[in-house]
Parts: structure tokens; C-alpha cells; sequence
């Protein structure tokens, strides 16, 4: 299929509720949106980079860059039938993963609807329904903690994820463990510890966590091999995996026990492919790390999260967790059992707002392939 053009544009959509991390607080969340059009098809897909580089070095405005100046012009007015030969197209720029993932995304999208099979067909994933959780920033204190995990678990969310920082630690998992004895928790501390804290992170070890993700360096692997070993608690990895490469290095070093997979962080659908199939050989359980996305991002991450190793539940919400409206139909929805439905229409299966888009549109460009000689 003839890549006849590429529209990308920066979003900036306001959140339900402010989310705070060890990174800081969000407010609304800044994205960039890529729709392919060939053969009167259009495939979409989302660019995950934040306006700041907090959580990764690539911010929206590198990635505008990334996107504008290299990886678009390498693949418009080509032919593509594999997502593979836009991989290979751009495998020479280094880095800028997220840049390279909402690009992707789109041309799966598009690849699919002209197969005329779901997203999640064309990825090899077979589940209907997938098992979801929600990922809560930190609170201002334990009371209003509760309160939020309650209303979570009365919508139906099974697994909870808090944010946690030096400070903000542990009295909110104890709480919550008196509370919730049964509930299923985890805890994302975005690199906010250190070595020195290995007393406190002992101690947090004695609570039945699920797993503690990401507590040391952004781009550590050798130092959560020194913590893992202190541990009973399986870590798991964010930040550090970019990779199927970062993947061995973590696994062989035993750094983690679990991974992390989002598509952005690690260059799209093709490489998280990799590490999921790594993954399963070695029998290391994976699931789906969330972005904060919009409709059309999310709809990328229910598809991946339906292949047969995604055996914990993701950090994969409802719409209306994150958003008033979301810029797609229909919004995704969690089921009274903590499950998501899978959408089963072609390519991503949900349809773009046009309207919605253009209100949290902050800026447009277009690239036309040059008119067949
Ligand atoms: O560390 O998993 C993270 C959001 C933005 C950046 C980093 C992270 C997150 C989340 C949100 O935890 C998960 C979601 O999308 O629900
Ligand atoms: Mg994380």
C-alpha cells in the first residue's frame, strides 16, 4: 500500500484528576496524533512523549522533530505491506523510540483495516476480554487514598497500582493493607530510591506487594541486581527497558523478575512483540505499562495486551479515569469484573471524534507524497 500522506498533531487534553508522581504533577497531557492515509484508508496511532522530559528524554517537540525531518519523509510515497519495512526504513536513527512508536502504530492500523482484520488479529493476541487495573498518582494524605481506591474497586478495577516517593510511601500501603487485606497491589516508585534506602525498601517488602516497579535509576539495570537480591518482593522494570537487548541484560542479571511493556518506551508494537515472545520463553510474566493515552493509544495497548503472556493486569483504564471525553467512539469501558472488552472491529476498532480532535488539537502539519510519475 501507497503511503499518499501523513498528518501529525500535538494534543493536549485535560485530565479528570491531577497526577502526581515522584516526576511531579500533571494537569492535562500533551501527545502527538499520527494518522496514514492510503488508498482511501486512514490507520492512527499515538505519539506517548510528554511536554516535559521527566519520565523520558523524548519530550512532543522532539519527537515533532524526529517525525517531521526523518522518519516521515523515509516512509512517504513508499510501498508497505509489513510494519516490518517502516522498522527497517528508520532503523538508522537512533533512539527516539516514542517518535518511532505512534508512527508505527499508525501504519499497523492502517495495514490492518486493509486486511480488513482487527489490530489485535494482525498482532497475534486472541483474548476477548483483558484483565485491567488503574494506576493512582500519590494523594494528598491515607484519607483521601481510601477513598479513591474504594470508588476504583466499586467501578470494577481488581489490581491497584499507587505511586510512591520517599515520604509518600509507606503509611499509604499500610493503610491500604488494613483496609483491603485482600487487594491486589503494586507499587511505581519512577526511580525515586536509591541504594540507601535498601532499610525502607525491606520494610516495604513485609506488605504482600505484587511487585515494586521501577524504584532505582531511570536507566539502571546493575543496581537493581544488588536490591533484587534483598528482596522477596518480585521488582519489575519501567524505565530502563527500551529494548528486547535491555530485556536479556535485566532478565540475565536478574535486575527484575517481571517487565513493564508499553510500546512507546520500547519503539513500538514490533520490539514489544520481542520482549513479550522473550518473555514467554523464559517464563518471565509481562504486563501492559499505560501512558495516560487518549482513545486511540489505548486502543493500541488492549490489542498488544491481548497476546497470551500479558498474565498480569495492565495499567489499562477506562476513559473516564483519565478524561471527560475521550477522542474516540465508543470510549473504553471496564466491566463490572475488572475485565476490558477487546475491540474486534478492523484495525484499532474504534472511531476517531473528528470534532473532539480538532478541539484538543494545538497544532497540525501535513506531508503529501510527492503526485506517481
Ligand atoms: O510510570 O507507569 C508509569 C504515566 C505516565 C508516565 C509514566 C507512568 C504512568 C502511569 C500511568 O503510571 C498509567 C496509565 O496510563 O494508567
Ligand atoms: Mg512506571
Amino acid at each position: 500500500m501507497r503511503i499518499e500522506r501523513v498528518e501529525i498533531r500535538h494534543i493536549r487534553i485535560e485530565l479528570v484528576h491531577p497526577f502526581t508522581t515522584s516526576m511531579g504533577t500533571e494537569f492535562d497531557e500533551e501527545h502527538i496524533i499520527v494518522r496514514v492515509d492510503g488508498e482511501g484508508l486512514s490507520g492512527w496511532g499515538e505519539v506517548v512523549a510528554e511536554g516535559n522530559p521527566y519520565y523520558s528524554y523524548e519530550t512532543v517537540q522532539t519527537a515533532w522533530h524526529i517525525l517531521s525531518d526523518f522518519l516521515i519523509p523515509e516512509v512517504l510515497g513508499t510501498n508497505l505491506a509489513e510494519p516490518q519495512q517502516a522498522v527497517d526504513l528508520w532503523a538508522k536513527v537512533r533512539g527516539h523510540r516514542m517518535a518511532k512508536a505512534g508512527f508505527e502504530a499508525a501504519i499497523w492500523d492502517l495495514l490492518a483495516k486493509r486486511r480488513q482484520i482487527s489490530l489485535q488479529e494482525m498482532l497475534g493476541g486472541s483474548r476477548k476480554t483483558i484483565e485491567v487495573g488503574v494506576s493512582i498518582g500519590i494523594q494528598p494524605n491515607v484519607t483521601d487514598l481510601l477513598k479513591t481506591v474504594e470508588r476504583y474497586l466499586d467501578e470494577g478495577y481488581r489490581r491497584v497500582k499507587i505511586k510512591i516517593a520517599p515520604g509518600n510511601d509507606l503509611p499509604f500501603i499500610k493503610a491500604l493493607r488494613d483496609e483491603f487485606s485482600e487487594l491486589i497491589l503494586q507499587v511505581d516508585a519512577n526511580s525515586a530510591y536509591t541504594l540507601d534506602h535498601i532499610p525502607l525498601l525491606r520494610e516495604m517488602d513485609t506488605f504482600g506487594l505484587l511487585l515494586i516497579e521501577q524504584p532505582l535509576g531511570y536507566d539502571d539495570i546493575y543496581e537493581h541486581s544488588l536490591l533484587q537480591k534483598q528482596l522477596a518482593t518480585p521488582l519489575c522494570l519501567d524505565e530502563s527497558i527500551h529494548s528486547l537487548a535491555d530485556t536479556k541484560a535485566a532478565l540475565g542479571l536478574e535486575s527484575c523478575r517481571i517487565i513493564n511493556i508499553k510500546p512507546g518506551r520500547v519503539g513500538g508494537f514490533t520490539e514489544a512483540k520481542l520482549i513479550h515472545d522473550y518473555c514467554r520463553d523464559q517464563r518471565v510474566a509481562v504486563w501492559h505499562g499505560g501512558m495516560l493515552e487518549s482513545g486511540i493509544g489505548r486502543a493500541g495497548n488492549v490489542a498488544l495486551a491481548s497476546l497470551e503472556n500479558f498474565s498480569l493486569p495492565g495499567d489499562i483504564s477506562a476513559s473516564r479515569r483519565y478524561y471527560v471525553e475521550d477522542i474516540v467512539e465508543p470510549a473504553f469501558e471496564v466491566n463490572p469484573d475488572g475485565t476490558m472488552n477487546v475491540p474486534q472491529e478492523h484495525g484499532i476498532g474504534v472511531e476517531v471524534n473528528q470534532k473532539r480532535l480538532d478541539k484538543v488539537t494545538v497544532r497540525k502539519k501535513v506531508f503529501k507524497a510527492p503526485a506517481r510519475k
